[in-house]
């Protein structure tokens, strides 16, 4: 039995999470983190030194860090499309994945996200939301030729980097900023939307995070 501990609002816990549904797993969620708590118990610090969400524990195996859950999650359980066994197939797929947590999200959630949502009206700072905004089409962009001609990222089938990036784009498409018309971007989106466990997992209400 999988168990990953995190609030459904954490979109490291919604990755995780959609990546078990996409995968058929039995998989069950407890409430930590944000207005919940728990994070800082030694039970819980024993699997997640970070106090951050998500956690993981699939039998007496346990981790954190959702890339490496997803990683992890796809090694034991994905089939060819969704975890290529070979390693050059898996690895194109890896840039995806790793620029999506280390180049993409630092501006989405980060900078763009927390703006809008998370910062104090009186504290956001406009001008570098400008910029940050900006930064964000340039990185779309890259994405959009990206997914010329294919279905889900470099392949036909969804792979463990659609999820890796694809979790993001609920936010993307849905916070209030002008975005570049990419229409690539926006099929790929629609797509996703079709898939009940992206819209089980992923598209959950985050209003409940905004501070005024
Ligand atoms: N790199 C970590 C980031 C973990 C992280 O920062 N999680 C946030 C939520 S997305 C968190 O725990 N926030 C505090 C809380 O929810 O209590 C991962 O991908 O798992």
């Amino acid at each position: 039995m999988i168990t990953i501990f995190g609030r459904i609002t954490s979109s490291n816990v919604q990755l995780v999470m959609w990546a078990t549904a996409e995968l058929g797993l039995e998989a069950e969620r407890v409430d930590v983190g944000g207005k919940f708590g728990g994070t800082d118990t030694p039970q819980y610090i024993a699997i997640n030194p970070n106090r951050t969400v998500p956690a993981f524990r699939d039998g007496d195996h346990t981790m954190y860090e959702s890339g490496a859950i997803l990683r992890y999650l796809g090694a034991e359980y994905g089939d060819e499309a969704f975890w290529p066994s070979d390693n050059k197939k898996r690895s194109k797929l890896d840039i995806y994945a790793e620029w999506t947590k280390a180049t993409l999200s630092p501006v989405l959630t980060y900078n763009v996200f927390w703006t809008l949502i998370r910062t104090p009206g009186s504290e956001r700072d406009w001008d570098n939301f400008a910029l940050q905004v900006k930064k964000l089409g340039e990185l779309m962009l890259v994405m959009e030729k990206e997914l010329e001609g294919s279905t889900f990222l470099g392949s036909n089938a969804l792979s463990f980097a659609d999820i890796m990036f694809g979790h993001l784009l609920y936010r993307y498409f849905t916070l209030d900023f002008e975005r570049l018309n990419l229409p690539n971007l926006q099929a790929y989106y629609e797509r996703l939307v079709e898939r009940e466990a992206y819209r089980e997992n992923v598209m959950i209400d985050y209003s409940v995070l905004q501070v005024q």
